[in-house]
């Protein structure tokens, strides 16, 4: 068993009968996804909401029934990947590019669980690029919002050179910030931006951290 899967595999066993549960996207993810589905096949009863196609995808193929969010209010659990951890469990998310669902399925959840190998594990956010969901509407102007701000001309791109389109219809814009010792602060600073949807900062939003191994053990901090 790979760190992925332990974690994912892991994070699935806090799924019970009854429970709404959010599905996560990307690789890691995708461990928790087949595990809660093996689950299902044995006769665990639980209802859905992905937080992207893919992932709609997989749960669709392990027949785990998805709902909308009209028919609940809020969702008992949602397990999730990240790019980056810090000790304060703030997190870099939006490599896999589903970071605006992701985020209001991670903050709709009474508990909000992130699965991670250990090499997601950081000092300090910032290694990883941070994702930025833009408005394709003049996002040339936002691009400009941005390098103006925070200097950052040089070390921001558009995600496959602006062909990436998201879930939502978005643009995606990936930026270096370099070292972020407020992620608070950046997050909120860059949620005023007009033209800019959310980003990747998650902060003050995860409860727990389930970190794999590549020996198969896993760690719940
Ligand atoms: C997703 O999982 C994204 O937010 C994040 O980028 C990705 C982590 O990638 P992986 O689990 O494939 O390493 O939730």
């Amino acid at each position: 068993m790979n760190a992925k899967q332990a974690a994912g595999y892991r994070a699935a066993e806090w799924v019970e009968d009854g429970m709404i549960v959010g599905l996560g996207t990307g690789s890691t993810a995708y461990y928790a996804i087949e595990k809660i589905g093996l689950r299902v096949a044995e006769g665990l009863k639980i209802k859905a909401i992905a937080t992207s196609k893919a992932s709609e995808e997989l749960a669709a193929k392990y027949d785990i029934p998805l709902i909308k969010s009209s028919e609940v209010k809020r969702l008992d659990i949602a397990i999730d990947g990240a790019d980056e951890v810090d000790p304060d469990m703030a997190l870099i998310k939006g490599g896999g590019g589903a970071l605006l669902r992701e985020k209001l399925v991670a903050i709709n959840s009474d508990r909000f669980i992130v699965i991670a190998d250990i090499g997601k594990m950081v000092a300090r956010l910032g290694q990883f690029k941070l994702p930025i969901e833009i408005v394709p509407f003049c996002y040339e102007w936002t691009l400009e919002q941005l390098r103006n701000r925070y200097d950052i001309d040089f070390a921001m791109r558009m995600r496959d050179g602006g062909l990436y389109v998201t879930d939502n219809g978005n643009y995606i814009a990936d930026a270096a910030f370099g070292s972020i010792e407020f992620p608070a602060q950046l997050s909120h600073e860059l949620k005023m931006m007009t033209g800019v949807v959310d980003h990747g900062l998650f902060v003050d939003i995860a409860q727990t951290v389930v970190v794999g191994y590549d020996d198969g053990r896993t760690e719940v901090i």
